[in-house]
């Protein structure tokens, strides 16, 4: 009887603790509802990735694990000069690799010998993390970490002994540095690696109970209860959004998984060359057009933004890249700074309560909410704005602490004496996963925010949105209509110095002559039309016909979507009389599965008339291919 005393007691304690939040007679929250830190996360919308370690001074995207911590020493880094401009930028926070898939720890940890401490920098004393955790405190900008799972240094990985190194790892990361607002495991686990000379494949089978996700995450959540947590095979916070282009793969976009609230991050470099700093990366930089498109298909479906911005070997950012968001910083200020539909006069089919009237959508306050009464199946609300104005950007938000409900919506503009639709409904079953048309998006879901970007401006004084599906009744927190700035391109900045690719040209293709099957495919210029062999291994001879000095070559994996047969492990050799070869280069193209952008590769410039390049390896089993080759020389 006591038990049950005190049983009825909690419950009443939390009915009394949800009404006294929302008022009496509130809205029902429904379905997975987010954390007070997932709420606040939500609204960061975007942040800077900063991949910077070994690879960077190996022009490689991952590591193998057994190169040198020597070579880790940038002359210039300067943590607060790029937390500055991250925030100038209109960033809210920055996240950081403090140790990718080679094992190299940037941080002096006792976990593994393979740290800074064995690096030149600041003679064995530096502490990368530190000093980017340090400047984001003194700027007052969130600090989050990367920390690969996948470790390909350490001897004992894919065994028990390495999950006392890695646990080790993010106890230090988490007690030493301040509040880490988030920590990224990265679900990458490529097999091969030096493994402390091993030199093998290593399988470790089911990544959750291998790690042991739900240890780690409680032991996160002890360490630091307001980090939020990306991946964990899903036992975290966040998820990914599906591709690194730097958009949510599938739009409606739910962030209801199961009975669990996870929202979606998408991530992606601000340079077409990858995450890592690359020598002649400059010209590759992703223009600010680019980065809208990028906004408005992550923030504008309603996940976050994580836009990757990776410093050189002096620990510089790229001029280049930082001009690129420097202008993208300034588009997105310009779109965000005039709201037409502020402080307009809403008029509701109806409304759940005087708490909850249409004046709500548009009284700036994010808090605040419209909600109708529970049986007006298709609501809607007739915004009647101060004065005329021209708008090509809406933008809704649902009060996301009562659950994600609209499934389809519907705006229309008062136009020449008629309402005319300006977004569309979308139908149950339709998916938008298209990147470049995301101009005349339809009106699925909303949850945090959607941003749907008119195909044309619409000059207006009375809009109307219609609710026109919704799991439960909606519950809008805001509705803005906004104006996409003309798109300012960035001052031609200095080349970054680093011209080893770049300096020599893709040589002319005329005349030459292929041996191998389809193998002219990669060179006519066409993304769409590949190389393809049904082996692995598999080559092909480029004869070009006359003597030049060869310093580099470019492969660009297949484009059409698919990852079988792309070359993940590659050889080329060259040649004076297409009889004795010589091989030049040899490794790995990392990450192509996720990322399959061009990969470029210099080397040491030499004379030949003949290219054979040949895919060691590929994903996926059998096969090889190539979208296009380019060689680089004079
Ligand atoms: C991927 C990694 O394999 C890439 O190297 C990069 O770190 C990206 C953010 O995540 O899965």
């Amino acid at each position: 009887m006591f038990r049950g005393f005190i049983v009825k007691g909690i419950l009443a304690a939390l009915v009394c603790g949800i009404s006294m939040a929302w008022g009496n007679n509130a809205p029902a929250p429904y379905g997975p509802l987010p954390t007070e830190q997932q709420v606040k996360w939500l609204r960061m919308e975007w942040y800077a990735f900063v991949h910077f370690g070994l690879n960077t001074y190996t022009d490689r995207e991952w590591g193998y694990g057994d190169e040198k911590p020597e070579l880790f020493n940038p002359a210039d880094f300067d943590a607060e000069a790029i937390v500055r401009t991250f925030k100038e930028a209109g960033m809210n926070g920055m996240i950081y690799t403090a140790k990718h898939h080679d094992g190299f720890c940037t941080w002096p940890t006792k976990s593994t010998g393979h740290n800074i401490t064995k690096s030149p920098w600041k003679g064995g004393k530096g502490d990368v993390v530190r000093e980017f955790a340090t400047a984001c405190q003194k700027y007052g900008f969130p600090f989050g970490t990367y920390l690969s799972p996948w470790d390909r240094n350490c001897a004992e990985y894919g065994r028990k002994g390495y999950l006392k190194v890695y646990y080790k790892q993010i106890e230090e990361l988490l007690t030493n540095y301040g509040p880490i607002f988030e920590i990224w495991f990265d679900g990458a686990m490529g097999g091969d690696g030096y493994y402390g000379g091993a030199r093998e494949g290593r399988n470790i089978g089911n990544a959750d109970d291998y790690y042991n996700y739900a240890q780690v995450v409680r032991n996160i959540r002890k360490l630091q209860k307001k980090c939020i947590i990306w991946g964990a095979a899903g036992r975290g916070d966040v998820t990914w959004a599906g591709s690194e282009k730097g958009y949510a793969r599938h739009y409606p976009l739910w962030n209801a998984n199961k009975n669990k609230w996870l929202s979606l991050e998408a991530d992606t470099p601000i340079n077409h060359r990858g995450w890592f700093w690359h020598p002649g990366q400059g010209g590759h930089v992703k223009d600010p057009e680019h980065l809208m498109q990028v906004y408005l298909s992550s923030v504008g479906r309603g996940a976050n933004l994580i836009l990757n911005l990776a410093p050189d070997r002096d620990g510089r950012l790229d001029p280049a890249d930082v001009a690129a968001l420097r202008a993208f910083g300034q588009m997105r200020r310009e779109l965000l700074a005039n709201d037409f539909a502020l402080k307009g006069k809403g008029k509701a089919s109806s409304s759940y309560g005087t708490k909850y009237t249409a004046s709500r959508l548009t009284d700036g306050n994010i808090e605040s909410y419209w909600c109708p009464k529970r049986d007006d199946k298709t609501p809607s609300v007739e915004i009647t704005l101060a004065s005329p104005a021209t708008f090509d950007v809406v933008r809704l938000r649902e009060q996301i602490r009562l659950g994600q409900r609209v499934e389809a919506f519907q705006v229309e503009a008062w136009v020449d004496g008629a309402w005319k639709t300006i977004v569309e409904p979308g139908k149950p079953g339709e998916i938008e996963d298209h990147f470049d048309g995301i101009r005349g998006g339809k009106g699925h879901t909303i949850g945090n925010q959607v941003l749907r970007w008119l195909e044309e401006p619409v000059t207006t004084d009375k809009v109307r949105l219609t609710i026109t599906r919704s799991k439960a009744a909606p519950c809008i927190s805001e509705f803005s209509l906004l104006a996409m700035p003309g798109v300012t391109q960035p001052e031609p900045v200095p080349s970054d110095g680093s011209a080893e690719t770049d300096a020599a040209q893709p040589l002319p293709k005329k005349g030459w002559k292929f041996r191998g099957k389809t193998s002219s495919l990669a060179f006519d210029g066409k993304e769409d039309t590949m190389w393809q062999s049904r082996k692995t291994p598999a080559r092909f001879v480029v004869d070009m016909q006359q003597e030049h000095e060869i310093s580099g070559f470019a492969y660009l994996p297949r484009q059409d979507g698919e990852t079988q047969g792309m070359t993940s492990r590659y050889r080329l050799e060259l040649s004076a009389d297409g009889q004795n070869w010589e091989m030049v280069s040899e490794g790995e193209f990392g990450n192509l599965r996720a990322n399959p952008v061009e990969q470029v590769i210099s080397f040491t410039p030499q004379k030949a008339r003949y290219f054979r390049f040949t895919s060691t390896a590929a994903l996926d089993g059998t096969g090889s291919s190539a979208a296009e080759i380019r060689i680089y020389g004079k």
